[in-house]
């Protein structure tokens, strides 16, 4: 009998002061900012999956493809025991390296680690549908707070950080994130990491500006997550979705710019924030790397490069890494 479990790390106060100190944190701060991972509550989580099946968001297609051709080859040379996947989502490009594991007949637990209740819930019910007498365990926590969390490893073991969800942290918080998940890393497991590449900045700006209006409504559904979080009354339909690429940095930055002078109140955290035309609530940045950076920021992490693989034209890339 499979062993089905999922073990909640957000529903504390712990998760309310944090939301509140982030929020204080961010919102009297110049510019005004807000971390991404409150993009994610169930809408969000929701609107991300429609981000994924849009014409213009080629990461989805890109990494997909990728990993299906890789899929194979990489679980015959480890053979893990164990796919730890950090940021898991939906899980639907895993199952290319989970029908791999089944079939090669090694991987024996698959867990899922998010932020989003509802998308880990769904997606470790699917997977244990599917893969029968897999073991999954859910995790419903913050890869930067809660990875002590995760389940004492059972034997080689290959952790998944897909989707390109590092590129939006900042280098520091990469570094040091990195350098954590080497920690549960022995001389033969693995990491892969999904990365979006530098590319035609049009096609990056594209991704992000979808025709549908989709992405803008992920970036507004920000102000709607604080709003619940801390009983505030943004108004979200009156900012404005910019995205745009910044060349120096190599990153698309998303914000909200309000059309006319909103005022809002966080009745939870007793704060009150004006936000003026002239300025924006800078929601993400979306790091776009090349093989020469992913493997400097994996050096400083204390890992090592062991694989490099490209999707055509350079449009996504995986790396696998290992303790160095
Ligand atoms: N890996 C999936 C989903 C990518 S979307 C894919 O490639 O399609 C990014 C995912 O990371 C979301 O499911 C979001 O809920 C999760 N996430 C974002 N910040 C997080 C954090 N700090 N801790 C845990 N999960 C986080
Ligand atoms: C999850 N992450 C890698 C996505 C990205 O492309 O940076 C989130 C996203 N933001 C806008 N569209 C998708």
């Amino acid at each position: 009998m499979a062993d089905f479990r999922i073990d909640h790390y957000l529903n504390d106060a712990g998760f309310f002061s944090t939301m509140a100190d982030d929020v204080r944190k961010g919102l009297t701060s110049t510019p005004k900012q807000l971390p991404p991972k409150y993009f994610y509550d169930g809408r969000g989580s929701d609107l991300f999956e429609r981000i994924t099946e849009l014409p213009e968001y080629y990461p989805m297609r890109e990494e997909g493809a990728l990993l299906n051709s890789i899929a194979p080859g990489l679980v015959a040379s480890m053979a893990p025991h164990e796919i730890v996947e950090l940021g898991s989502g939906s899980c639907t490009k895993t199952r290319a390296l989970l029908d791999a594991g089944r079939a090669n007949g090694c991987l024996r637990r698959y867990v899922a680690f998010d932020v989003s209740e509802s998308i880990t819930r769904l997606a470790a019910i699917d997977l244990l549908q599917r893969y029968d007498g897999l073991d999954v365990h859910g995790i419903v926590g913050d890869f930067l707070r809660h990875l002590g969390k995760i389940p004492t490893v059972l034997g080689r073991r290959l952790v998944l950080f897909l989707g390109g969800t590092l590129g939006n942290l900042y280098r520091d918080e990469r570094v040091e994130l990195l350098r954590q998940i080497g920690s549960l890393l022995g001389p033969d497991d693995r990491l892969l990491v999904g990365v979006d590449l530098v590319k035609d900045v049009k096609l990056i700006e594209l991704a992000y500006n979808d025709s549908a209006g989709v992405t803008a409504a992920f970036n507004r559904n920000m102000l709607s997550v604080v709003n619940s979080g801390l009983d505030g009354d943004f108004n979200p339909e009156a900012f404005q979705h910019l995205a745009f690429f910044n060349t120096t940095e190599s990153r698309i930055e998303m914000h909200l710019r309000p059309s006319t002078r909103q005022t809002a109140h966080l009745r939870k955290i007793d704060l009150t924030v004006v936000v003026e035309p002239a300025e924006t609530i800078w929601t993400e940045s979306s790091h776009k790397f090349t093989a020469a950076s992913v493997d400097e920021m994996l050096t400083a992490a204390g890992l090592s490069l062991r694989e490099w693989y490209a999707a055509p034209k350079d449009m996504f890339g995986l790396a696998l890494a290992g303790p160095a």
